[in-house]
């Protein structure tokens, strides 16, 4: 098989890189090694940054995210039994985000490939990258029980934290810069209408505590446990006690409570590999960078990728130079250390490290009290959260 752009993996960066070829009249073709089934049902993100929203309607993509998304003009802040509004569109100029899952965003994609086009290869396992640094690289996989292999001119690697493409730049190329956290996220979702209209991150009693949503019926959770928390120690009544623990204001009222019907836990870890590109290869998205989860980065920054490669890459087949996909990894890497800065922020602020002391927690505290009182602190946190400009790049 041959084609002109390769992509290792099918989430959202593979996905929306391989739309935005196919609009530019780039073929290209997508590996993905899962079944559709597991791919559309893994939870995962669930905030769209103006720049997402905004990618997604560009490239056809956008009709049920506009349909069913809730647009949001803020979060709100929890901490010594105190809340506080953060308002986007008046600290960014009109800039707000979009709840729409990463679930949902993948499902319309792939709708959009398999009726549309490029070929989309489901149960397709990249097992290796070769001669990445030739103008003719060729990915090795299996699929039908097979093994084959695809010949490119260029190989991206959008497959993950734990895929293979990583691994195809040479160790004495590639720089790893990486920060484990001391705690993990018990992600839950639940059959029950939101408690909120916004997004509600807590520094509360006994630690960190996110309530996010799904729609006007299903809310999605996050509990700070300790690394390596066994979720079936977590039973619904313990959940909501937590809960209702860490969100508690002076006045406020118990959550709504209704069957659990997902938990997770997830390690945080911010992980940054450099550079982005090798000869021909390329990576995007997780792949290449890990944030904690804290920031809503994640799958911003996986969208932010592939925008700037899209480019480059139209850029190239229509004039021939290949200036911007020698930028890439440049101008996305000033972008990931910027995410992977506020998601840290976000992070350390808002979680409590077990060995933190009652020093520690003050000044926890006081870097709350400072964002809530402060104009351009609270601008700063809504400018990062609604995601920075994109770098033009030409
Ligand atoms: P993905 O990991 O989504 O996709 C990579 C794809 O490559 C997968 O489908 C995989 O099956 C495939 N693949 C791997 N190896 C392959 C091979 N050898 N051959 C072929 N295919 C291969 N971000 C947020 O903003 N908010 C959140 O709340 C949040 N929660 C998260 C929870 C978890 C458990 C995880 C792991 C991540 C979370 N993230 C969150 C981050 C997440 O949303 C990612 O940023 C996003 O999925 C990045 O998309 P991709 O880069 O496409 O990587
Ligand atoms: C989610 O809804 O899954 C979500 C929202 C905001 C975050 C992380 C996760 O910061």
């Amino acid at each position: 098989m041959r084609t002109t752009v390769g992509i290792i993996g099918g989430g959202p960066a593979g996905l929306l890189l391989a739309r935005l070829l196919h609009t530019a009249g780039i073929d290209c073709v997508v590996l993905e090694n899962r079944t559709r089934d597991y791919v559309e049902q893994r939870q995962r993100a669930g905030i769209l940054e103006q720049g997402t929203v905004d990618a997604l309607r560009a490239c056809g993509a956008g009709a049920r995210m506009d349909a069913e998304g809730l647009v949001h003009d803020g979060i709100e802040l929890r901490f010594d039994r105190q809340s506080h509004r953060v308002d986007f569109p008046a600290a960014t100029g009109g800039r707000s985000v979009m709840v729409y899952a990463q679930t949902e965003v993948v499902k319309d994609l792939i709708a959009l490939q398999l009726a549309e086009g490029p070929p989309l290869f489901f149960q397709a396992r990249a097992l290796a990258v070769e001669k990445p640094e030739s103008d003719r690289p060729v990915v090795r996989f299996s699929h039908g029980g097979r093994e084959q292999t695809l010949e490119c001119d260029y190989v991206i690697g959008c497959d993950g934290f734990h895929g293979i493409a990583r691994a195809a730049i040479p160790a004495a190329v590639r720089r790893t810069y990486e920060r484990s956290y001391p705690y993990s996220w018990l992600g839950i979702l639940a059959d029950v209408p939101p408690s909120c209209d916004e997004l509600i991150y807590a520094r509360g009693a006994g630690g960190f505590a996110l309530h996010s949503m799904r729609s006007p019926t299903v809310s999605r959770f996050y509990l700070q446990v300790p690394n390596g928390t066994d979720p079936a120690d977590w039973p619904d009544e313990r959940i909501w006690d937590e809960l209702d623990r860490r969100f508690a204001v002076d006045g406020g009222r118990r959550l709504a409570r209704g069957p659990v019907t997902a938990k997770s836990v997830t390690p945080m870890r911010s992980h940054v590999t450099e550079p982005m590109r090798y000869g021909r290869l390329f990576l995007a998205g997780d792949a290449a960078h890990i944030v904690p989860p804290t920031g809503a980065k994640g799958l911003n920054l996986a969208v932010s990728d592939v925008r700037v490669l899209a480019r480059a890459f139209e850029h190239h087949r229509r004039t021939g130079s290949a200036e911007l996909l020698d930028g890439y990894s440049d101008v996305c890497l000033r972008r990931v250390w910027q995410a992977t800065r506020f998601s840290y922020d976000m992070t350390t602020m808002l979680h409590s490290r077990p060995d933190d002391d009652a020093f520690d927690e003050r000044v926890h505290l006081a870097r709350l009290h400072r964002l809530a009182a402060s104009g351009p602190a609270t601008a700063e946190l809504a400018e990062n959260y609604t995601g920075l400009p994109l770098e033009e790049i030409g």
